[in-house]
């Protein structure tokens, strides 16, 4: 739910409370057949995308959540040739993931094909991405998708809406089971995974979920500004094949490579990748550590 009017620009979650952004002009408003698709001009957080009055990214702020989603796993893996991106219309994950040189191909599972044109008109930042000859873009439904393909990837991002809607079911464990079937020998998945203040029990279903089907499975968190609350969560699955044993008994997934410093990343490192696996007691809690 959101409001405009008056020269701002409010995300309300879940009732009582929002994010509210200054409006400097509203560049698109339009209706797909799976959301309401906005992209506003504020004053001091660049551009936003917005959907079904949620906020997908703000081009100022998205540096933390697009790096942290994609190379978190990618630098896990020691060398990701195929990615799978569910969702992600935006273009901010692909154009992370492109800058790996071990990366062949990017396969982007979108749902919506008017927010991948409205992004590339509007938001070349992120969208930018989808220029790139690795990238293939299919408009398809995800849940339907890795149901569906006898491709095997090295690394799957779940760069998903909240669950609400066709999204839900990016939440749950059948979903999922499809996702670690995709993954190649060595293979790593990261999703994004709400946020813990406010999504507690969608965080604890989940983890339970999907403990019986990752070997391990890591919460790890990243402050997100233009999202509910400003704290995020990433859930990290993997390893299946070093029969690491139940989830969260082995040390969180750590970085096999350095990024090269011409990429002038602006919140990933190595330091940052280990310390974003450290939990408060209170998310701690949510995922049974
Ligand atoms: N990721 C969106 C995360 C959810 C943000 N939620 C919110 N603002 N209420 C980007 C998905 C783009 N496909």
């Amino acid at each position: 739910m959101s409001t405009e009017g008056d020269g701002w620009f409010t995300e309300i979650y879940p009732e009582h409370r929002g994010l509210t952004f200054r409006v400097r002009s509203v560049l698109e408003s339009r209706r797909s057949r799976f959301h309401q698709i906005e992209v506003i001009e504020t004053e001091d957080a660049g551009k936003l995308l917005v959907l079904d009055g949620a906020v997908m990214l703000s081009t100022r702020d998205e540096f933390t959540y697009h790096e942290m989603l994609a190379h978190v796993p990618l630098f896990t893996h020691p060398e990701p040739r195929r990615v799978l991106i569910v969702g992600g219309g935006g273009g901010g994950a692909a154009r992370e993931v492109l800058r790996h040189p071990s990366v062949e191909r990017v396969d982007v599972v979108e749902i919506d094909e008017e927010v991948v044109e409205v992004c590339r008109e509007h938001l070349p930042e992120t969208a930018g991405s989808f220029d790139d000859e690795r990238v293939r873009l299919v408009v398809a439904d995800g849940a339907e998708f890795v149901r569906q393909t006898s491709e095997r990837y090295d690394v799957v991002l779940v760069d998903s809406t909240d669950p609400v809607g066709r999204a839900a079911v990016l939440f749950e464990a059948p979903f999922y089971r499809h996702v670690e079937r995709l993954l190649a020998p060595g293979g790593w998945m990261a999703a994004q995974s709400e946020s813990p203040f406010l999504g507690a029990d969608l965080i604890r279903k989940l983890h339970t979920d999907l403990a019986p089907i990752f070997a391990q499975l890591r919460l790890y968190l990243v402050p997100v500004v233009a999202y509910p609350s400003g704290q995020w969560s990433f859930t990290l699955g993997g390893g299946n094949e070093d029969g690491a044993g139940a989830s969260g008994m082995a040390d969180p997934p750590a970085p096999t490579r350095e990024p090269p410093a011409d990429w002038r990343l602006r919140y990933y490192t190595p330091e940052v990748h280990r310390a974003a696996f450290v939990l408060p007691p209170f998310v701690r809690e949510l995922v049974g550590e």
